[in-house]
């Protein structure tokens, strides 16, 4: 049973008005709270939320933070994308007022069961797989989290035959209290957001939150490859291995090419590894995991086989864009960190060209450097982590500054030679010339499909000559 929360005649001051923030304050709003909500921006980027907030009667206060109003609070709910550090929330813990994130306070309204996942890369892929093989099994599910979808958007619609498969990140588990996933899963464990958590250590606790709360009877999945997760194994929850290289006691395995899952001493098949649509190493993790999350929420081992060889994989994950006069061109906008470039390049035989840059966040890139002199003709760079990365790759591979991603796409089909891959993997966020890294994907294949009209007209005006 969730602990719940009577948000009736409770002061909840709201902050971050994004995404999050509105659907937070309509929804406190909605269930009888005084509403106050906040946002660093002014009203003049904030015009449509402004006036969805003042019809729900929520008291709007736009172009900064007032320490006070973080003073006169029963409750305080936060954006992901607001630090959890701020002074005026540490002013407010200071006086009791419980500072929660949005996933603390769906966690208590959503009904059914939960199935959390985090990691530093894989999430958004695994989230849609298990997604993806419930509804195979005709399981009712539900999907939200950091994948797009604020969880409590999804509280109207959950029963408690519902499964609600949530994308989790690190910042949305900084300020948990209670949340308590029936399932958790934890893909893998490598330096991310260190330009907001101080340490790999502090990053890596934040993501451990995820299990802090599961008692005896929950279930805690977790990558029996990855040193940094096994030695920071949680006590309490059932565990469940799932390994890409050794047989596990309990969890998830491969051989003789099949997926298998083991419990308490019996095995049973539930895909074959050449059935995963997917490309790259890093995948069949992510489909171990997702396998073993999806049987454990009650998926048949047929609905499980269905599921990962009818998935065709996520928007700009690996995804393919084109093939022009024999380049193939991929886009991966969603390496916004170092390791996710990693394995993106990892996926590729070679030769690419590999675009990366955009804003850094703190993590060297020497990890890409015998990577890219291995597999990649050239490194073209965008944005404003450039020189870092110039700096980091040194001679491993010819260099170039592009600056914007519309010159680095043009140069990759000028240097493309037929059987060559063109892949954006940028190693970074996307904040410094993009809304986000879907934008970036976008424009990205918006830019693709301008070299293969230019290359059809091309094509057509030399056939109109001969
Ligand atoms: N703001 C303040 N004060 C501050 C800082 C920010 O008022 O001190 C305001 C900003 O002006 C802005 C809002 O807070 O208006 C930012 O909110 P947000 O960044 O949390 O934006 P949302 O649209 O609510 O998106 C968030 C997640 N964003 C982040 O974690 C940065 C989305 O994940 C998520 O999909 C969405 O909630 C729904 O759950 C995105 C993301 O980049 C995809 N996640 C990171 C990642 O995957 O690497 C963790």
């Amino acid at each position: 049973m969730r602990p719940g929360i009577d948000l009736a005649g409770k002061r909840v001051l709201v902050v971050g008005l994004a995404r999050t923030g509105l659907v937070t304050s309509l929804f406190c709003a909605g269930y009888g709270a005084t509403v106050t909500a906040t946002d660093e921006r002014p009203e003049s980027e904030l015009a449509e939320t402004a006036s969805k907030l003042r019809a729900a009667g929520v008291k709007f206060e736009p172009g900064g933070h007032v320490s006070k109003s973080f003073l006169n609070q029963d409750l305080i709910v936060v954006s992901p994308g607001v630090p959890a550090k701020l002074p005026a929330l540490e002013a407010a813990r200071a006086h009791g007022i419980p500072v929660w994130s949005e996933i603390e306070l769906a966690w208590r309204f959503l009904r059914g069961k939960l199935i959390a996942i985090t990691g530093s890369n894989g999430k958004t892929t695994t989230t849609s797989l298990v997604a993806h093989i419930l509804k195979t099994a005709a399981i009712p599910v539900m999907v939200g989290g950091n994948i797009g979808t604020p969880l409590l958007a999804l509280v109207e619609n959950s029963m408690d035959t519902t499964v609600t498969v949530a994308e989790i990140s690190s910042f949305q588990l900084e300020t948990i209290e209670k949340f308590r996933p029936e399932i958790g899963v934890l893909l893998n464990l490598t330096p991310d957001h260190l330009d907001r958590h101080i340490s790999f250590e502090e990053y890596a606790a934040a993501k451990m939150r995820m299990f802090e709360n599961q008692i005896e009877r929950d279930i805690a999945i977790l990558n029996a490859d990855d040193p940094e997760i096994t030695r920071r194994m949680p006590s309490k929850p059932h565990i469940f291995w799932f390994s890409r290289q050794k047989r596990v006691a309990a969890g998830a395995f491969l051989r003789d090419g099949q997926i298998f899952f083991r419990n308490e001493g019996s095995e049973v098949a539930l895909a074959r590894r050449d059935e995963i649509t997917l490309r790259g190493e890093h995948n069949v993790e992510n489909v171990l995991a997702a396998c073993s999350a999806a049987f454990l929420a009650g998926a048949d081992p047929g609905a499980i086989a269905n599921g990962v060889k009818s998935f065709k994989g996520v928007e700009h994950r690996l995804e393919f864009v084109a093939e022009i006069a024999g380049v193939q061109f991929y886009n991966d906008s969603k390496a916004t960190n170092v390791d996710a470039a990693v394995k993106a390049i990892e996926a590729f035989p070679g030769p690419l060209i590999v675009i990366l840059g955009g804003k850094d966040k703190g993590s060297p890139y020497t990890p890409l450097r015998e990577l890219l002199r291995d597999r990649a003709r050239m490194a073209i760079l965008v944005g404003a982590a450039a020189e870092k990365i110039a700096e980091d790759l040194g001679d491993s591979l010819p260099v170039t500054n592009a600056g914007t991603l519309d010159r680095a796409v043009q140069i990759a089909a000028e240097r493309a030679q037929s059987g060559d891959t063109v892949l954006l993997a940028p190693a970074c966020a996307s904040f410094d010339q993009f809304e986000n890294y879907e934008h970036r994907g976008r424009s990205f294949k918006e830019l693709v499909a301008g070299l293969e009209d230019h290359n059809k007209s091309a094509a057509g005006a030399s056939a109109q000559k001969g």
